[in-house]
Parts: structure tokens; C-alpha cells; sequence
């Protein structure tokens, strides 16, 4: 069976610290807890930037550059996906500014979001310039794209793209479902989705919110990925907040042991991932 590749997306943009005291906010924090996440069993993190003095949103290039200074600093190996998503209402410049680190900290993977979606009620935007753009940017920095597909339709664009030239095969690709306004996290739905992949790419789910654990068990269970954290989930089980990321992952691994999957080195995951 395929090592079970977990990604650890471990702060996000949305939440609190009034939803949950465990949230990093400062740099250090961030690489504190992304560290933690690798010891836990995940081979890949999945960061945003905060504003240390607010804990707004920021995808500085000079935040981005203080969490990676400080993470390779105290962790060398574990894989950095950067986010180029955001936070929703972000410019596509100010999207990218997380692209924009010194080479010797430069992350191997960065999102894609292939298409607008409903987000609460807010608007997640990401029409078709805005991707060809982001795209471009990361390509031409030597890094791997994940393709965040919130909706079907997200998909049929990478795919677009890709037949276009414009996205290298086999790519990478995430569902993130169960956003309040994007695709729902059923079984039927992840099915769907995993049965309209082209050949040779490989995949990953995040379900959000009390979809976390349902939807990795299916990714385990189907010889997909996983992506469990704080951005997506706060909670261990019901009403029980996860103190910190690691939680999480612990509970993924022990998921994955129970059905007989190994978790991925970094070593095997950069294989897998073709990074
Ligand atoms: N914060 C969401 C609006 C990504 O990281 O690429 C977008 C997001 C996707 O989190
Ligand atoms: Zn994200």
C-alpha cells in the first residue's frame, strides 16, 4: 500500500483565538507548531501568515520569511506548502507575497485554487486571470502547485489548464470539501471526485469542520492522502477542542495504523508527490 501521506495545515486565516486558545499566531508559534505536526507523523505543512501584533491574516513575504527562518531552524526536513489562497478579499499580489522568500527558504509546494467559490458568506475569488497568474508565479519559481478544488468545476479547470500546458503532469490535488458554499463532504461526493482524476495524479482530502475525521478515514481506506489541522478542524471529538495541531495528526496516524497504512518519511512523500 502507497505510505499515507498527512499534511498538517496548521493556522489557516479564518480562525481565533476566541474560537480556540491553541491557534499560533506569531512565527515562532507557527514554526513551533508545524515542527510538532512533523514529530506527530505529518510529512507536509500547510501555512499561512499572521500578523503577530493583531493575529490578522498576512501573507507578507517578511512573515513567511520569519516562520521559515525560524522552522528550518528547529526542523530541516518536514515539507512546506505555502498558501497562496489567503485570506478572502487578498489581492493576487498580496496572495503571492508568501511565494516571495529568500531561495534558501523557498517551500517545495504552494496552493492553486482552481476556481470562486462561496466561502460562509463570503466569497472566495479566484477567476480564471487570477489562476493563470498564480500559477505562473509558482511554476516559474520551481515549485509544485497543489490544486485546492473546493468544487467540482475546480477540477475540470486544472484539468483545462493542464491540457493547455499551462500546469505540469501529474499534479497534486486536494479536496477540500465541506466549506460552508462548496462541495459537500460525502461519500458519493469524494468518490466522484477521486473517479475524475486523470491518470497518474495523485490526491488528498481535507473535510472541514466535523468532516475531518470521516473523510481521512476514506482517503486511508482508498489510498489517497490526508490534510488534517487547525484550519480546518479545532476539534478532537465533539465539543473537545485538539490542544494544538499534533492531536490531530496523532489521530490520523492511529486511523492509519488501525487499517494497516504506513505514514510517509518526507524522503517517500517527496517521491510520491513527484516534488
Ligand atoms: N483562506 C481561504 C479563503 C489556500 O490556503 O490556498 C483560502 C485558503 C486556500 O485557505
Ligand atoms: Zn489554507
Amino acid at each position: 500500500m502507497t505510505p499515507l501521506c498527512i499534511t498538517c495545515a496548521v493556522v489557516g486565516a479564518e480562525l481565533t483565538r476566541e474560537q480556540t486558545p491553541h491557534l499560533p499566531i506569531t512565527p515562532q508559534e507557527i514554526a513551533l507548531e508545524a515542527a510538532g505536526a512533523h514529530r506527530a507523523g505529518a510529512c507536509m505543512v500547510h501555512l499561512h501568515g499572521r500578523d503577530p501584533r493583531t493575529g490578522a491574516p498576512s501573507q507578507s513575504s517578511a512573515i513567511f520569511t520569519e516562520i521559515l527562518e525560524e522552522l528550518r531552524r528547529i526542523d530541516d526536513q518536514v515539507i512546506v506548502q505555502v498558501s497562496t489562497g489567503g485570506a478572502v478579499g487578498m489581492s493576487v499580489e498580496q496572495r503571492c507575497g508568501s511565494l516571495d522568500v529568500p531561495e534558501n527558504l523557498r517551500p517545495e509546494m504552494a496552493t492553486l485554487t482552481c476556481g470562486t467559490v462561496n466561502f460562509g458568506d463570503d466569497v472566495f475569488l479566484n477567476p480564471l486571470p487570477a489562476i493563470r497568474e498564480i500559477a505562473g508565479r509558482i511554476l516559474a519559481r520551481g515549485i509544485k502547485p497543489e490544486i485546492e478544488a473546493f468544487d467540482a468545476g475546480h477540477l475540470d479547470t486544472a484539468k483545462h489548464l493542464a491540457n493547455k500546458g499551462l500546469l505540469p503532469e501529474p499534479l497534486h490535488v486536494d479536496f477540500v470539501l465541506g466549506v460552508p458554499g462548496g462541495m459537500a463532504a460525502t461519500e458519493q461526493n469524494l468518490r466522484f471526485l477521486v473517479d475524475s482524476l486523470p491518470q497518474g495524479w495523485t490526491w488528498c482530502v481535507a473535510g472541514i469542520g466535523r468532516n475531518e475525521f470521516p473523510m481521512a478515514r476514506l482517503a486511508i481506506e482508498w489510498g489517497g492522502h490526508v490534510r488534517v489541522g487547525l484550519e480546518d478542524n479545532i476539534y478532537l471529538d465533539r465539543g473537545v477542542l485538539a490542544e494544538g495541531n499534533a492531536p490531530l495528526v496523532v489521530r490520523v496516524a492511529q486511523m492509519a495504523a488501525e487499517a494497516g497504512r504506513p505514514l510517509a518519511t518526507v524522503d517517500e512523500a517527496r517521491a510520491i508527490l513527484r516534488l
